[in-house]
């Protein structure tokens, strides 16, 4: 399986999709126990996915087949130290493949994904996923000239948000679905404050 998937994304970097057919966010993470801090959805607080999700994305199981929807993600489990050379696949073909921003999650304390990945897919942008507390400075730690966008422990929610403002410079719809949501935000937090005095 490994060498059939190094095989397919550079099929894909090949290929000659157009930016409707093919993911605008790549999610990956550096196992499948870190599915639940970078997807949420019902496993616990919200993350990645239900972020993105919400603001219409869908997701994107098959390159070949894209979904209705226009904008999409892709989502895999690529390993730093355990399956470095897909990882060096993933990265160096991320931006042939058509994605414009990828999220980055990994836990421990050697938690390189986020940094190996930004630095082999440079100059797309990398927004880091410390999965665990005591990974932050692991992610954060980048030299001068590499740079990585992170944001703190487990929040891979406020990542998609982040990786979503990035998309809406290019797209309107993007940004008009980022204030509606950023409204609807707000107001949920305004019905516990309203809940708490009723
Ligand atoms: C990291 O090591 C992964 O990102 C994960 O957070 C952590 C532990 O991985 P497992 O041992 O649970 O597979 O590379």
């Amino acid at each position: 399986p490994l060498a059939n998937l190094q095989d397919r994304l550079q099929k894909e970097a090949s290929a000659d999709n157009s930016p409707a057919e093919t993911p605008e966010v790549g999610i990956i993470m550096g196992s499948d126990s870190d599915l639940d801090v970078m997807m949420g959805s019902e496993t616990g607080r919200p993350g990645a996915y239900d972020a993105l999700t919400d603001l219409g994305f869908a997701e994107q199981t098959d390159y070949d087949d894209p979904p209705e929807a226009r904008f999409t993600f892709e989502t895999y489990v690529v390993s730093a130290h355990r399956t470095p050379e897909l990882m060096y696949t993933y990265a160096e073909t991320a931006e042939d493949r058509g994605l414009d921003v990828i999220i980055a999650g990994a836990g421990g304390k050697s938690a390189d994904l986020p940094n190996m990945t930004a630095s082999i897919a440079y100059p797309l942008p990398v927004i880091g996923v410390p999965v665990q507390e005591k990974s932050v400075a692991s992610v954060i730690g980048m030299p001068q000239g590499a740079p990585l966008v992170a944001v703190d422990a487990g929040k891979s929610f406020n990542a998609a948000l982040s990786a979503v403002q990035m998309l809406s410079r290019q797209h309107e719809e993007l940004r008009n679905a980022l204030e509606e949501y950023h409204d609807g935000l707000q107001e949920s937090v305004a019905h516990v404050s309203e809940d708490l005095h009723s």
